[in-house]
């Protein structure tokens, strides 16, 4: 059972075309067709300027009770890296992962998953909107981005966080990123999840690493992290939007 959304997120899903039946197709679909990033583009456009009238970006997204836990937080996108490296390490139980960050930071460093449970964490019950068309309230509990963030220090010049992950989209293999400002890696709701409900993060949903940032959409929130870049821009990488999926002509700032 899910609460009702309030009037101005409806509104805004609406205005982004969920709940229509057009969008229940896959990603994939959606990214073939011509007309949809068009589309998308402009209704987040409306987006960004009607979050920017009603909503600071320091503001707190929803959080949720245990009551309104979904049965089942799907999985969506890939549901399991086809990575050499990735499948090893996974075999393992991730014991031998690490996180590694680097870029426009005084500390370069790494983290394994132990490291990354003794940091203080946060757990919050929020609801994930994917443009596809299907929302779920999940628990996610993990390590607060911004304490990660005290430890390395990032330079002045650090503008964005980059998340690189495991997996790869195609067979040359161009690989899953995701990137956002300093804004929200500081957010206190800015996590780098390790469970889901209760449980070790799944595989289906991004283990060992995920980030959860609340006020954006579910593209944003990069699973399977492998390494994270502090960076002053990101026209360098990739194909230079910022993200996978903005690469494919989504919007760079997905708030909602
Ligand atoms: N590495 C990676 N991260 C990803 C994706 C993906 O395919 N690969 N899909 C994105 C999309 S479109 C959504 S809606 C969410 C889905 O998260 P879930 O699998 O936990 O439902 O992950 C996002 N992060
Ligand atoms: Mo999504």
């Amino acid at each position: 059972m899910t609460k009702p959304v309030s009037s101005r997120r409806r509104f805004l899903l609406r205005a982004m075309g969920f709940g229509s039946a057009l969008f229940l197709s896959g990603c994939d679909r959606l990214s073939r067709s011509e007309w949809f990033p068009k589309v998308l583009d402009s209704a987040e456009k409306l987006t960004l300027a009607t979050q920017r009238l009603v909503m600071p970006r320091k503001a707190m997204a929803q959080e949720f009770t245990a009551a309104d836990l979904s049965h089942e937080f799907r999985s969506n996108g890939t549901n399991n890296p086809d990575n050499p490296a990735y499948q090893a390490l996974a075999a393992n139980d991730f014991v031998d992962y690490r996180l590694q960050i680097g870029g426009l930071v005084a500390h370069p460093t790494s983290y394994s998953l132990d490291d990354l449970m003794a940091l203080p964490s946060r757990t919050q019950i929020t609801r994930h909107d994917c443009v596809e068309g299907w929302s779920a309230i999940g628990k996610w509990k993990g390590a607060q981005l911004s304490r990660v963030l005290e430890q390395v220090k990032p330079l002045p010049s650090a503008k964005y966080v980059v998340f690189y992950c495991a997996d790869p989209m195609d067979a040359i293999g161009t690989r899953y990123y995701e990137s956002i400002d300093m804004e929200d890696a500081w957010h206190p709701q800015t996590l780098l999840a390790y469970e889901l409900n209760d449980e070790p993060l799944p595989i289906d949903n991004g283990a060992p690493i995920r980030v959860r940032m609340e006020r954006q959409l579910g593209y944003k929130m990069a699973k399977y992290i492998m390494q994270i870049q502090l960076v002053d821009r990101f026209d360098n990488i990739a194909g230079g939007k910022g993200g996978y999926w903005e690469d494919q002509g989504y919007e760079w700032y997905a708030g909602i």
